[in-house]
């Protein structure tokens, strides 16, 4: 089911530092996690986007995990495929909550992703979505915000109130065409 707008749209709280980080091992893995940068701008939270790879660029990401919070982050949303070590190696150097995507890689779809950042070892969580699942993570990270924040939490709550009109506004469809009207209306 695609997500649907959400109908508070606003600029992002520009006041004070960006609470989310959207970071990802390549730009390869941009595509996928631009639904989480955009979510976040619908939801009028503002992230800041980095490339930084576990692997290619081992320091400048140790010095992003060590700073984050210090600079003011309270989430880390972290993509990668593969050999998916961003999102734990990140994890292990902060004691914000880092929320994993895996990229889908193309020789193995992602599953090696899946399961590089889900299976992390005791003590160190990484909260890990979907494979490809940008826009989840950027709706759990403003979770966690709207904890503390209780326009956002309202936001959040009109996305939802969204996702159920578009379902019922489905069934009503489904129902009024019959099925078979529906696929073809569907696959034009
Ligand atoms: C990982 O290797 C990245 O997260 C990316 O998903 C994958 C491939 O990177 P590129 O070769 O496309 O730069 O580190």
């Amino acid at each position: 089911m695609t997500a649907p707008a959400a109908p508070m749209a606003r600029t992002p709280d520009s006041a004070g530092p960006a609470p989310v980080a959207v970071i990802m091992g390549s730009d390869s893995d941009l595509p996928t996690m631009q639904p989480a940068v955009e979510i976040l701008e619908r939801l009028g939270v503002a992230c800041e986007v980095r490339v930084l790879s576990a692997h290619r660029t081992p320091k400048e990401m140790v010095a992003f995990a060590e700073g984050a919070a210090a600079r003011g982050l309270k989430v880390v949303i972290a993509g990668a495929g593969g050999a998916a070590h961003l999102p734990g190696m990140v994890a292990s150097l902060t004691l914000l909550p880092v929320i994993g995507v895996p990229v889908a890689s193309r020789a193995l779809s992602g599953v090696d992703s899946l399961h590089s950042i889900v299976q992390m070892p005791a003590g160190i969580p990484v909260a890990t979505v979907a494979i490809g699942n940008g826009t989840n993570a950027g709706l759990l990270a403003a979770q966690i915000l709207a904890l503390a924040d209780g326009a956002l939490a309202e936001r959040l709550a009109a996305y939802r109130r969204g996702l159920h009109e578009q379902v019922v506004a489905k069934d009503g469809r489904l129902q009024a065409l019959g099925s078979a009207a529906y696929l073809a209306a569907m696959g034009a």
